[in-house]
């Protein structure tokens, strides 16, 4: 069991193999460090929050390389299902940790700089090497599988707490 842990920050641009190598977006997100849950696949829930360009224009810990993304994302505050692995991607042996969420659903569009809203609920598995590409992906298929059935179960979250904007 894993404390239900929040997790407030801004998507940076990863490593570019999520969607090219896996055919799995996961966004990235920045300020991790502080994290002190254990390495490893989780699923809950994650919201994607836009602020306004004028707002982050003048907001001095706003990352610029974002700054000009902002303006052209669309608004939303849909609370969705989400996995993510969290840790050091033992399969490709990076050397510092990574936050990469996998939004559930087909959203169409990319998202750098806003903020994503995370709420890790669950632990699924510890991260994994492999032997193929094609093992690790059929994780990540069955893990979203899994996901997808029971993330409905967290939804109580959206209106029990002020974590997540109201539409
Ligand atoms: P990167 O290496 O820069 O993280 P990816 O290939 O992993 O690139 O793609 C991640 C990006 O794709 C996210 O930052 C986001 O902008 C976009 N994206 C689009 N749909 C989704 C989704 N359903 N879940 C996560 N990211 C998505
Ligand atoms: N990387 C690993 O090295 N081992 C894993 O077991 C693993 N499981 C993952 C499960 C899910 C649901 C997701 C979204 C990613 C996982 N990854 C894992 C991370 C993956 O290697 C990473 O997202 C890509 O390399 C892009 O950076
Ligand atoms: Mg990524």
């Amino acid at each position: 069991m894993v404390p239900l842990t929040y997790i407030r920050s801004i998507v940076i641009r990863g490593f570019g193999r999520g969607s090219r190598e896996l055919g799995c977006p996961t966004a990235n997100v920045d300020n991790i460090n502080h994290l002190t849950i254990p390495t490893g696949i989780y699923c809950g829930l994650a919201q994607i929050v836009v602020r306004s360009a004028s707002e982050v224009q003048q907001d001095p810990n706003y990352p610029d390389a974002y700054k000009d993304v902002i303006s052209k994302l669309p608004y939303t505050t849909e609370v969705k299902g989400m996995v993510c692995s969290f840790g050091f991607n033992p399969h490709y042996e990076n050397t510092e940790r990574s936050l990469e969420v996998h939004i559930l659903d087909n959203l169409g569009f990319d998202f750098y700089g806003a903020e994503l809203r995370v709420l890790i609920c669950e632990k699924m598995r510890d991260e994994k090497k492999y032997e193929s590409l094609e093992a690790l992906k059929q994780d990540i298929a069955n893990d979203i599988c899994y996901a997808k059935s029971v993330t409905v179960n967290f939804q109580h979250h959206v209106f029990n707490s002020n974590y997540f904007l109201k539409p």
